[in-house]
């Protein structure tokens, strides 16, 4: 594989999850360079020098893909056309979080991969088949021995957080059915540079796919898309649905679609991820200028969903507890913690914003409809909200 080409220098950052407890607040924290890059051979954007999995995702992980109601709403919508569509009997998780997935089917028919036991136990605790492995060759021959080949295999926000990829699909081609259907979803590289969302690259994200970079991936494994579907949740993901190569099932015409969008903006092109550099940069000085006159107006300013990505924005920003009071979270393991490289305190969701408050900076933008509605009242009352995307302004 030909080397990576860097475009975009986040800076040094901290493990973007690590939220830090009273005693940690001392110690000196590890931080490491984040670079961006794209491989002009396969297209594939990734960070450089990605970490070990163990260091990110161990039994101390605090994401819970059930904190959102748009989540919850995701996965229980494609559970119902999974069912209707390709009627699988057996069904695998790669990646499934505290099962707010699999727990839309029966017992009976799903298996969970979690490398997080934290989480992994909850899943169990209610009955589900699961896993706390890592997804490679040998957990897939050790599944395939004991519950034969699945019909369906799922995986969101997981397989992007791989290094190996050809490990990833080498496991999936041992235990996918002949006939069967994998279903990936990650957030689009197409949408984060048309919204410049750039905080989608942190250590966890190794990849933020195209269609186009993962296409060639996939292409060495035998196996192609055949369906795509442009979901908005995280700020634009795409749901690609794939199947292996010799199964006659019919391409369907968002495939050529979705290829022609991304090779009319230019992703196949380093020119456009410079471009893209730059205007992260501008986003940059943009967003530092609106806190600094927030701040010069003694206003009080909070953080609402602290979140992965917002670990990148504040510590390329460098906004720190000096411009942000502190963070509300639904999270329990993120609350009476603190924020990576930041600093910045968490505290528990008290089920509405202050009346203190005069802005709150929304660290979980993607779920801003959810947010929103949610805080009519706050809205009603003259609050504001600070976001850095598309461009960063005070709504
Ligand atoms: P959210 C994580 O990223 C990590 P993060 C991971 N790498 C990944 O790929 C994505 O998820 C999918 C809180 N919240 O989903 C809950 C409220 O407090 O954007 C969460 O802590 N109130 C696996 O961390 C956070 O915001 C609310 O009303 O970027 C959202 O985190 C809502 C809706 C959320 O993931």
């Amino acid at each position: 594989m030909t080397k990576n080409i860097n475009f975009l220098d986040l800076g040094l950052q901290p493990l973007a999850n690590n939220y830090l407890n009273k005693k940690e607040l001392i110690k000196k924290e590890k931080k490491y360079r984040l670079k961006v890059g794209l491989n002009l051979t396969t297209k594939l954007v990734s960070i450089n020098k990605p970490l070990s999995s163990e260091l990110m995702f161990n039994d101390k992980y605090p994401y819970r893909s059930s904190m959102s109601k748009t989540m919850l709403k995701s996965f229980k919508d494609l559970s119902i056309l999974i069912n209707k569509k390709f009627k699988p009997k057996k069904i695998l998780e790669i990646g499934s979080n505290d099962g707010s997935f699999i727990k839309n089917f029966s017992k009976k028919k799903v298996i969970g991969i979690e490398p997080c036991s934290n989480i992994e136990k909850i899943t169990k605790k209610n009955g589900f088949n699961t896993y706390a492995e890592y997804w490679n060759t040998k957990i897939a021959n050790k599944i395939f021995k004991k519950e034969g080949k699945v019909d369906l295999i799922y995986s969101a926000n997981t397989i992007s957080h791989i290094d190996d990829l050809d490990e990833v699909f080498k496991s999936i081609n041992i235990i996918l059915n002949e006939n069967g259907v994998l279903v990936i979803e990650d957030p689009s590289l197409l949408e984060c540079l048309k919204k410049n969302t750039y905080d989608q690259f942190y250590n966890e994200h190794i990849y933020v796919f195209s269609l186009i970079g993962i296409e060639n991936i996939l292409n060495k494994h035998e196996l192609e898309i055949f369906h795509v579907q442009n979901l908005k949740i995280h700020g634009g993901s795409n749901r690609y649905f794939i199947k292996k190569k010799n199964n006659k099932r019919k391409i369907n015409l968002s495939v050529k679609i979705n290829k022609e969008k991304e090779i009319k903006y230019g992703m196949h092109k380093l020119s456009t991820y410079k471009l893209f550099a730059n205007r992260v940069k501008n986003s940059k000085k943009n967003l530092k200028k609106i806190f600094h006159q927030i701040s010069l107006k003694n206003k009080t300013v909070i953080g609402y969903g602290v979140t992965a990505k917002s670990t990148t924005i504040l510590n390329y920003c460098k906004i720190g507890k000096n411009l942000i009071k502190y963070f509300v979270d639904t999270t329990k393991d993120k609350q009476n913690k603190y924020t990576p490289g930041t600093k910045i305190p968490i505290f528990k969701y008290p089920g509405f914003i202050k009346k203190d408050v005069d802005y709150v900076f929304l660290g979980a933008w993607n779920f801003r409809d959810e947010i929103f509605e949610k805080e009519k009242k706050f809205i009603k009352n003259g609050g504001k909200f600070i976001i850095h995307t598309p461009v960063p302004k005070v709504i």
